[in-house]
């Protein structure tokens, strides 16, 4: 028989099941958050020193030492353990559990900052197709470091798209483009987006088949949001190439490693060899207007 949620509720739990998405506002301590800005504020001091994106830093054209615009902090979880440690024994750790357990693996973390006054936006896009797995548990857990509203491009979610189509995220020419294309973003019901919004220490969590995206920010705040995907033990990475040089991925973060992997009838698209050069969907996303810029 599965076990009661012990970090939501029941209907929380149901409500996930059936819609792909939760959030819930002030889930994570003060004491967490202050330790976990201890450590941010270190690592935008250290992107000073970046002038382009590498496999720590994605950084927006313009960043500079003096105005740093950072997109994104890759892998927080191998620079610093504060980091490490609210990835495998937070309180997100038991929310994963509950939404996914008894047996949960860890993928991968990252810290998008969304900068203030027009850090970049997220096209409309699915997960998995990034990472494919032997089934469709993976989910990302979004922990809010500000306070975000309306202005500063908040995550959005489709409810319920992730019972519905997976889409092909390669553009007409066959190249990746990490977004749902013009021409099929007409089949997703986007007139029933949810924003998630809420003060600091608050969570998003969405499905790894979930549509999402999120708009540019254009208040003075910056937005960071620190993002952990979790599966269950039994789903399998179907495309090693994007884990390969990340030790912590696919570590056990509770119970046990499974014996029998999970097989989801449904197909999943592939994405590229990533071995040859991944930085972060920002990058892959605005290729474009980084390269005319
Ligand atoms: O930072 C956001 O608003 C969205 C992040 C996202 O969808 C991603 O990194 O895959």
């Amino acid at each position: 028989m599965a076990e009661e949620p012990k970090t939501i509720t029941a209907e929380q739990k149901a409500f996930y099941d059936e819609n792909g998405y939760l959030l819930l506002e002030k889930f994570v301590s003060d004491a967490w958050m202050d330790r976990l800005w201890d450590v941010t504020n270190r690592f935008v001091e250290e992107s000073r020193t970046v002038t382009k994106s590498n496999i720590k830093f994605d950084v927006e054209p313009d960043h500079s030492a003096d105005n740093p615009r950072l997109r994104r902090l890759s892998q927080p979880v191998e620079h610093d353990p504060v980091y490490k440690e609210f990835a495998f024994n937070g309180p997100i750790v038991d929310l994963a559990a509950d939404l996914l357990g008894p047996d949960v693996k860890f993928h991968h973390s990252k810290l998008n900052f969304k900068w203030s006054g027009g850090g970049e936006e997220v096209k409309w896009h699915q997960d998995i197709q990034f990472w494919p797995h032997t089934n469709y548990s993976p989910l990302t857990i979004g922990l809010y470091m500000s306070d975000v509203d309306d202005e500063m491009g908040p995550m959005g979610v489709i409810p319920k798209s992730h019972d519905a189509e997976l889409f092909d995220l390669y553009g007409k020419d066959g190249a990746w483009t990490g977004y749902i294309a013009d021409d099929d973003i007409g089949r997703v019901p986007l007139q029933d987006v949810a924003w998630l919004k809420g003060p600091r220490g608050s969570v998003t969590v969405h499905n790894c088949r979930m549509v999402h995206g999120s708009e540019p920010n254009r208040s003075t705040r910056v937005r960071p949001l620190l993002l952990h995907t979790y599966s269950a033990a039994d789903a399998l990475t179907l495309e090693p190439s994007i884990v390969a040089n990340r030790p912590l991925s696919n570590s056990i973060v509770r119970g046990e490693r499974a014996k029998w992997a999970r097989f989801d009838p449904r197909p999943c698209l592939m994405p590229p060899d990533w071995s040859k050069g991944y930085v972060s969907i920002f990058d892959v996303q605005q290729k474009d207007k980084d390269n005319a810029a």
